[in-house]
């Protein structure tokens, strides 16, 4: 029994400098008191129908404040968590659940709830005096053993970047490493090597970055990225090991039943064509959100055509809901799922996703928020589900590296028992 005896809910920065909600949990474990804390991201390119984040709305901070949140998690919520024991997070999250008692979390905010989540779990593995992806694990029913291929986003658009780019990330994916540790070697290499290139096409100002730390180069064509990152990885010899992806974020661009890509108007048969091409002339195996997150019409099509080669992942689509996968396999949408831990806002409900989607036999992309801390909590969630991929940005800022960076702590941690990557359909 480790019971908890006090939870502190307080504001603290994000990676793009807005606040966010840390919680700093207490729990008595052999007659001492404990310490663990979480802290919880938040996205820009959100889908409509996440969970909740509650804000303050007006005041501080232009409104971005999380204070509301904040007496949801000193009135609301610890009084009622105050002496449950840390290793039943199931228990713990339902009784959150409850008091919130919404579909969305509107009550208390996911921010709030999750935050609390991801320390119980965190204080769960220290009062089982285990890591924290193998009480993940436990709760998985899974024996961690596989590293995750780092998707690595090194050229932002979108939401994500001042440019003119409609794709949101251009990601390489070093599925033909040997090792997670050589995966993260040819990452840096391949971000240093594309850093040159752009500089001595485009000068300096192309160098500059945006949220997910990748450059946020002054292109106006979605195509260019992937003609740029392919002049590196041939630079260095790594065109093999190296395949590419991307998160279209296609919501952002969807306007009247129209997508606006390099200026042009397509409907969702155009743009499937769109991707056909690039398919064929690129080594892309993952392509996320490439229709509006309502498009059920386009993603089923896509799936269809391109599935049995290509990872097509439901991001916005899913938002990290079962409700949500589910209406997706009876449409035969996508093969993936991106798993948000903030998107649903707890740690039970996140895996349970996770294991509805691999019963159903789509693959799982953990996944960062382009607004970070420096909680590498999503590092251990990979590993505990053995799902073999997680994106979290470019190889640089200590936000992104956080994670790939308790990745190469785990890779030491399993020795030679540690498995790496080899998904269904990164490999291409
Ligand atoms: C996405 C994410 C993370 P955001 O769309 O996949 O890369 O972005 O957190 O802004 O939703
Ligand atoms: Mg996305």
């Amino acid at each position: 029994m480790a019971s908890i005896t006090d939870i502190i809910g307080r504001q603290i920065l994000d990676s793009r400098g807005n606040p966010t909600v840390e919680v700093e949990l207490k729990f008595e474990l052999e007659q001492r008191e404990q310490m663990v804390r979480a802290s919880v991201p938040s996205g820009a390119s959100t889908g409509a129908l996440e969970a909740i984040e509650l804000r303050d709305g007006s005041g501080p901070f232009r409104g971005k404040g999380v204070t509301k949140a904040l007496e949801k998690i000193q009135n609301v919520l610890k009084p009622k968590l105050i002496g449950q024991d840390c290793t039943n997070q199931k228990a713990i999250d339902d009784i959150m659940l409850g008091l919130d008692g919404t579909e969305n979390k509107g009550e208390l905010g996911a921010n709030a709830i999750l935050g609390i989540s991801a320390a119980v779990a965190r204080a769960g593995a220290v009062s089982k005096g285990v890591t924290l992806y193998e009480h993940l694990g436990s709760i998985s029913n899974s024996k961690p053993e596989k590293l995750p291929i780092p998707v690595m986003n090194i050229i932002n658009g979108g939401a994500h970047a001042g440019n003119n780019l409609d794709f949101q990330e251009f990601m390489i994916i070093p599925s033909g490493a040997a090792s997670y540790s050589e995966a993260v070697q040819i990452g840096v290499e391949t971000y240093a090597e594309l850093k040159g290139i752009l500089g001595k096409k485009f000068g300096p100002n192309a160098t500059n970055i945006g949220d997910e730390g990748g450059f946020a180069p002054p292109l106006n064509d979605v195509e260019e990225p992937f003609k740029l990152i392919l002049e590196a990885l041939t630079e260095l010899g790594y065109e093999k090991k190296v395949k590419l992806g991307i998160d279209v974020a296609a919501s952002q661009f969807y306007k009247d039943k129209k997508y606006i890509i390099n200026k042009k108007e397509l409907d969702y048969s155009e743009l499937l064509e769109f991707y056909k091409n690039l398919a064929s002339t690129y080594p892309i195996v993952s392509i996320e959100d490439p229709f509006d997150e309502e498009d059920w019409e386009g993603f089923t099509a896509m799936t269809k055509e391109l599935g049995n080669k290509i990872q097509i992942v439901g991001d916005d689509l899913f938002v990290t809901n079962v409700k949500r996968i589910k209406i997706g396999l009876e449409k035969g949408a996508c093969n993936s799922v991106l798993l948000k831990v903030n998107q649903i806002g707890s740690v039970s409900e996140a895996i349970g996703a996770a294991l509805y989607a691999f019963e159903n036999d789509y693959t799982i992309m953990v996944s960062h928020r382009s607004g970070e801390t420096e909680d590498s909590f999503i590092a251990d969630l990979a590993v505990s589900l053995n799902c073999g991929q997680i994106k979290s940005g470019a190889p640089a800022r200590s936000d992104r590296t956080a994670k790939y960076n308790q990745l190469l702590r785990i890779e030491e941690q399993l020795g030679s028992n540690a498995k790496y990557g080899d998904v269904r359909y990164l490999s291409g």
